[in-house]
């Protein structure tokens, strides 16, 4: 009976989403296509075509270079979700990208600098104008607030920072260009997460 009563709701399972891998992050609402991003630039201004990366797990999160502590820490998870992954021999099977919150400082020449400094090579980063960006954020639900500047001093100086409230998360896509799940907050959970993409790369 037992059996009976687990295969049924597998198969329930596999009916109403169609898909049974068992996910770590968050899978409600999900899958859903991933957005058109191609109205986005990379950081050297080239448009982006997410095509380049069909048959690839995407990781996408948000944020912006100037920002004080959120992002950095997001990036350096994700950049140990990339070396684990790298260890297994996954290179080329992934790929991490970040999508500005910024259009005003994050230019094409912003990122790319950031990215030098931070070493990040092997990430995308994408930018684009206010409008193009706004259509990626609500179609992705992240939330985006421009709190403009802020003066803070710092010993005797005083330094302006860029505040922006954003969305703090990370969004798994699967090879075929579909949504699978999302984790949700700046502490990525980097072990779950390098599982999550071995299964959906050998889906
Ligand atoms: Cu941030």
């Amino acid at each position: 009976m037992k059996y009976i009563v687990t295969v049924f709701f597998i198969l329930i399972s596999v009916i109403t989403n169609g898909y049974s891998l068992e996910l770590k992050g968050s899978t409600k609402g999900f899958p859903v296509k991933l957005t058109d991003l191609s109205g986005l630039i990379d950081e050297n201004g080239t448009p982006f075509d997410v095509n380049q990366f069909k048959g690839k797990v995407l990781l996408i999160t948000y944020g912006y270079t100037t920002c004080p502590h959120v992002c950095p820490t997001i990036l350096s998870f994700l950049k140990e979700v990339e070396e684990k992954l790298n260890g297994k021999g996954l290179n080329g099977k992934f790929k991490i990208i970040f999508i500005t919150v910024d259009p005003i400082e994050d230019t094409p020449e912003k990122i790319s600098e950031y990215k030098k400094f931070s070493q990040l090579d092997s990430f995308i980063f994408l930018t684009g104008s206010k409008d193009n960006l706004k259509k990626v954020w609500e179609a992705l639900n992240v939330y985006v607030e421009d709190k403009g500047y802020k003066v803070m001093k710092h010993g005797s100086h005083e330094m302006k920072h860029r505040m922006i409230d954003h969305t703090a998360k990370l969004t798994v896509v699967d090879k075929k260009g579909y949504i699978r799940e999302e984790f949700l907050g700046m502490y990525i959970p980097v072990n779950d997460v390098v599982e999550d993409v071995i299964k959906l790369i050998n889906e």
